[in-house]
């Protein structure tokens, strides 16, 4: 609604025109009250919105204009310093009884958590428009999609869920006078870390995350709706939210099978689900469409099968270590219409990450607005990096070259397997495939990795993260395992369920598998085990390929590499059994019993 977002006092003719919905309009009053900006603006999602809100963001400094010869309709982004990925000790469950929240989060109860933020909300957006958008996760008008309405402070917000979800007017005609949405409120107040909270109702179907302008924290259909607030859902209507990448792998007679996986953050999603078949594979012909790269909504179809959507229409992407040979796909696809978040602009208003194409600039601006030079040190002698570890970019998934629509079925791409992966130096071998659903489950369920840039914590330290949900499953996750549990016994015919592992190093520390294109070597091996061949032995801990299995054509690896990366330690194993036991005694009785037989069995084999 163009006109009344231009003038201040343009708040009443705005809600009156946008919405006959009372409950939202009266929230947005109750917001506005708490939060006191000087303006309202309703989003309508047309294009001349986002040219508006670019040139306001561009005089503000909030974004800068890359070349638009070589970057056509980019912007770089640098957000606070101390506000670089999401905090996951700020982020809290707030339901009334903390055992649903489970031990996996941060639990408040509501009433302080509604008060606690109050007191930083309040007043927060003196001087400053609050935009509201109103957003689908899921094609807008789906049965199977979620609304939810994002009350933001911020135009970077906007501009992100404009290309993230189906943003404006036709979702507000959908949610009609009375249909359900997710409130989101967020402010970025001052970016404070001691004054920010992410918070999740899930039995008031809310959301309130201040003090924070980055991605995971902030794009409130993300993680937040997407999967925290949607698995709580998911749980209640038996579906479920998980963090995976969908993608569909073409044989030359014209049949797709998909497939999933589930990889913690910054370990492969984006990567995997943008796949480019390896110079060996080639002659093989198979052709690699790219459904979604961080979260799918799974349903059983009515023909019991597993089907999964992907609720955004973008990617929301790690930049370093992105580049034409790693992930060729993502580089075509953010060429244009990008918005880049701390990286490194060079003197040519284009921009270049660690591991990114070709050389960085003589000169340029680090992440931070600083003058920099590559092989800069800091007082330490330590490498200074000109983008953040965890840079991005937002890019719409439509200008994915291996992206199609008709892929993009509502009743969701049904689902042949089921991949899960963590970052393993160590114990995991390069991919086994469970038994069944259940022994699936639990592997997923002791699922490991190391910590990465993608939140704040130790970086490189092996934690625990069960189906990559540890930190986005909003409720108890004893109750999520019972549910992925219950889920199996509900599909007619349940998918395989694999473990991969592209990030074995061998004594000299390097990783032993190239990876990126050469994993479809690994997905090969998975799809013919679906099909009821392809070569396997049988360990203690699941399917392991034999020797010749995985099609390594073109590939020159030191001889012994394939079996260190098949290997298994046993006395490895039985270790990693006890750090499984004490993560799993956290959830006391409610751990499903199937979980601990599925580990005493994995015991008693390994001790065999
Ligand atoms: P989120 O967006 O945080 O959920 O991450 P993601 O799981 O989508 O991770 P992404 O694909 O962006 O990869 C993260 C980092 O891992 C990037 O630096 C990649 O270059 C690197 N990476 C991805 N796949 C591989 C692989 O097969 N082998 C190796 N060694 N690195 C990989
Ligand atoms: C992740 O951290 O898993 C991401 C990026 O996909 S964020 O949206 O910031 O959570
Ligand atoms: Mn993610």
């Amino acid at each position: 609604m163009g006109q009344a977002s231009s003038g201040i006092g343009a708040r009443k003719t705005g809600e009156t025109q946008m919405t006959q919905h009372k409950g939202l309009l009266k929230w947005v009053e109750e917001m506005t009250q708490l939060c006191q900006p000087d303006r309202v603006v309703w989003c309508d999602g047309s294009e001349e919105e986002k040219k508006r809100l670019e040139k306001q963001a561009l005089s503000s400094g909030e974004l800068i204009e890359l070349n638009p010869k070589k970057l056509p309709g980019c912007f770089l982004h640098r957000t606070a310093q101390n506000d670089v990925a999401r905090t996951e000790n700020l982020t809290f469950i707030c339901t009334l009884r903390k055992e649903d929240a489970g031990p996996n989060n941060n639990w408040m109860s509501p009433n302080e958590a509604y008060a606690k933020a109050s007191t930083i909300f309040r007043g927060a957006m003196k001087a400053r428009t609050m935009y509201v958008i109103p957003f689908s996760m899921g094609q807008v008008s789906s049965p199977f999609s979620k609304i939810g309405v994002e009350l933001t402070d911020s135009i970077y917000v906007v501009l992100n869920m404009r290309i993230m979800t189906r943003m404006g007017t036709p979702v507000l005609n959908v949610l009609g006078a009375n249909g359900e949405f997710t409130k989101g409120l967020h402010s970025k107040a001052d970016l404070d870390i001691n004054r920010r909270l992410i918070l999740h109702f899930p039995e008031d179907n809310t959301i309130w995350s201040v003090g924070s302008g980055y991605g995971g924290n902030v794009l409130l259909g993300k993680k937040c709706l997407a999967l925290r607030i949607a698995s709580w859902l998911g749980k209640k209507e038996g579906w479920m939210a998980e963090h995976m990448l969908v993608l569909g792998i073409e044989k030359p007679n014209g049949e797709i099978k998909f497939i999933t996986a589930a990889f913690p953050s910054a370990c492969g999603k984006t990567n995997l689900a943008m796949i480019v078949p390896p110079e060996g594979l080639k002659h093989k012909g198979y052709k690699i469409w790219t459904v979604g790269d961080d979260i799918a909504w799974l349903r059983i179809g009515r023909d019991g099968q597993l089907r999964a959507v992907n609720p955004e229409a973008g990617f929301f992407g790690v930049l370093p270590g992105t580049n034409s040979k790693t992930n060729a796909v993502a580089m075509a696809t953010i060429k244009r219409n990008t918005i880049y978040t701390n990286v490194v602009l060079a003197p040519d208003k284009t921009v270049w990450w660690e591991g990114g194409d070709g050389e960085p600039p003589q000169e340029g601006m680090d992440w931070k607005g600083n003058p920099w030079k590559p092989g800069m040190k800091d007082k330490h002698g330590k490498p200074i990096p000109g983008a953040q570890p965890n840079s991005r970019f937002t890019a719409p998934i439509g200008q994915c070259p291996t992206y199609h629509p008709k892929l993009d079925d509502p009743e969701g791409v049904p689902i042949s397997a089921v991949v899960f992966g963590g970052r393993r130096a160590h114990v995991t071998p390069l991919v086994y495939e469970s038994f069944n659903w259940q022994h699936g489950v639990y592997v997923a369920s002791q699922m490991a990795s190391e910590r990465t840039a993608a939140q704040y914590g130790k970086q490189g330290e092996v934690r625990r993260d069960p189906m990559a949900m540890f930190p986005f499953c909003g409720y108890n996750m004893a109750d999520y395992f019972a549910h992925w549990l219950a889920m199996g016994k509900r599909m007619k015919n349940p998918p395989k369920i694999f473990h991969v592992n592209w990030f074995r190093t061998g004594q000299d520390g390097k990783f032993l598998w190239p990876g990126f294109g050469d994993n479809l070597r690994v997905l090969e091996w998975i799809l013919k085990r679906v099909e009821g061949h392809g070569e396997a032995r049988e360990t203690a801990i699941g399917y392991i390929p034999t020797s010749k299995a995985i099609d390594l054509t073109g590939l020159h690896l030191k001889p012994n590499v394939m079996d260190e990366l098949l290997s298994i330690d046993r006395q490895t194993w039985l270790e990693d059994l006890k750090l499984q036991e004490a993560f799993y005694a956290q959830f006391g009785e409610r751990l499903p019993k199937e979980i601990r037989t599925e580990l005493e069995g994995l015991k008693k084999r390994l001790e065999a």
